[in-house]
């Protein structure tokens, strides 16, 4: 049955592997497709597969890949219907979206007053705490200016706390207290950082879980008020907030936990009237879930969830935004096996500085289970502005340990000459006993890496 395409044309307002990804969710659905890109990105490859691609602006991001009115003027002189932001860039920025939509075109991703409400971490945990979603126990609000009233809070909440900025998130604006005697200054010195990173110093506080898992669940929601969610990722395998290996499931938490989490988080989307794809972060310690951000992009990772779920979630969010019912229900969603995602960095394995250039040799793995989400190939030369993220290989197997054992396989397959890569600390990752037992935290990567240094 062919059905109409839910748009003519859109343009991808990202770089890199991501823009890659919508461009062939785009031409699946019969879509044409606008890649615009910085001087640096001009020999891409998504900028090669587009149908149109516009030049917008000198390499650095704020020029190009943040540059508004440039990315607007590129919808309107191809005539696009409607703009992926991707992740990161302007992904989650409400003047975007607001901008996007005033000027005529389908923003793809949740509606502006969703990301300024999500933006604001305080209005965003208070959200999900009224529609019964357990949070981290602490200030619910703002934290008082009264210097007495901080420690009274403080101290009732019992140390360690942690204080964080309401513009912040994903580790920015941050600082953990272990003691009354050194709460007053963290207070200060983490307001004065909000205010000039953010233009609010608006703090909030919480206990700080001292050895959690970084657990989140996927959902995705239409128009019409069909909401649902797609399993849980568990992405503790991270080094400063920059996540390295993601899997679904979350290895030795319960299935009844997870199902009643993913049930109250629905209904919780429901009540705000998120539409499109939304991620709830989560730490996870003792057997407890606290909600700690919600993202409401398309993340990294959201192929571990495509791959145990057979569910398309970029096709997904472009039919959700051309206005589409969604055409599965809750019950329809089976989790089927294990995935893995190891993301692929032109760095330093054990240093991690950048290692931009030329790509001598790309082969990629492939073979049963194996899917490959990158813009590489031979004689791609790594830009030295962006992100060091040239790929992603996501394994699928029947069990956890088939799906270690694939994606030992398709590391081993895997040859990059030319640039450094962090290959070799995925090898060697996948290989410690307690990676391979699913003992993991938020902090394993970085005492792993200090172990390793001694
Ligand atoms: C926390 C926490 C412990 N307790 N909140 C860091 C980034 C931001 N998204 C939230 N973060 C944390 N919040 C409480 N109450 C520990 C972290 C944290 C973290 C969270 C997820 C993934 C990696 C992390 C690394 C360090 C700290």
């Amino acid at each position: 049955m062919a059905s109409l395409p839910p748009f003519h044309k859109v343009l991808i307002a990202n770089r890199g592997e991501i823009a890659l990804r919508v461009l062939r969710a785009c031409r699946e659905l019969g879509i044409a497709t606008v890649v615009v890109y910085s001087e640096a990105d001009r020999d891409s490859k998504p900028v090669r597969l587009a149908d149109e691609a516009v030049c917008i602006g000198p390499p650095p991001a704020a020029k190009s890949y943040l540059n508004i009115p440039a990315i607007i003027a590129a919808a309107e002189v191809t005539d696009a219907d409607a703009i992926h932001p991707g992740y990161g860039f302007l992904a989650e920025n409400q003047e975007f979206a607001e901008r996007v939509t005033a000027c005529g075109f389908t923003f793809i991703g949740p509606r502006a007053e969703t990301i300024a409400l999500m933006g604001d971490k305080i209005a965003a945990k208070r959200a999900m705490h009224q529609s019964g979603v357990p949070c981290v126990p602490g200030s619910d609000g703002p934290l008082p200016e009264d210097t007495d009233a901080i420690i009274a809070l403080a101290r009732s909440v019992g140390y360690p706390v942690i204080i964080k900025a309401a513009g912040g998130g994903g580790g920015r604006g941050i600082r953990v207290v272990h003691h009354e005697s050194a709460l007053l200054s963290a207070v200060a010195t983490t307001r004065e950082e909000a205010r000039a990173a953010f233009g609010d110093p608006t703090l909030y506080l919480e206990k700080y879980l001292q050895n959690p898992r970084h657990i989140e669940i996927q959902i995705l929601a239409d128009q019409h008020g069909n909401t649902v969610w797609l399993g849980e990722r568990d992405c503790s395998l991270q080094r400063r907030h920059q996540k390295v290996i993601e899997e679904a499931p979350a290895p030795g938490v319960p299935r009844a936990a997870i199902e009643q989490l993913g049930a109250t988080v629905v209904e919780a989307c429901r009540r705000i009237g998120y539409i499109g794809a939304g991620t709830l972060e989560f730490l996870y310690e003792d057997g407890n879930f606290y909600f700690i951000e919600m993202n409401t992009r398309i993340q990294v990772e959201h192929p571990v969830t495509e791959l145990i779920t057979g569910i398309d979630l970029v096709q997904a969010q472009i039919r959700i935004a051309a206005g589409e019912p969604l055409w599965f229900t809750q019950s329809d969603i089976l989790l089927k096996g294990h995935a893995i995602e190891c993301r692929i960095n032109a760095e330093d394995p054990w240093r991690f500085t950048p290692s931009p250039g030329r790509i001598d040799q790309w082969h990629p793995p492939g073979g049963p289970g194996v899917r490959v989400d990158s813009h590489a190939f031979a004689g791609y030369r790594v830009p030295p502005y962006y992100d060091s993220l040239i790929g992603k290989i996501i394994v699928h197997a029947p069990e956890r340990e088939a799906a270690l054992a694939r994606m030992n396989r398709a590391l081993e397959e895997l040859v990059v000459t030319g640039i450094t890569t962090n290959v070799p600390l995925h090898r060697d990752l996948l290989l410690d006993p307690r990676v391979r037992r699913g003992e993991l935290s938020i902090h394993f990567l970085e005492r792993w890496l200090d172990e390793r240094r001694r």
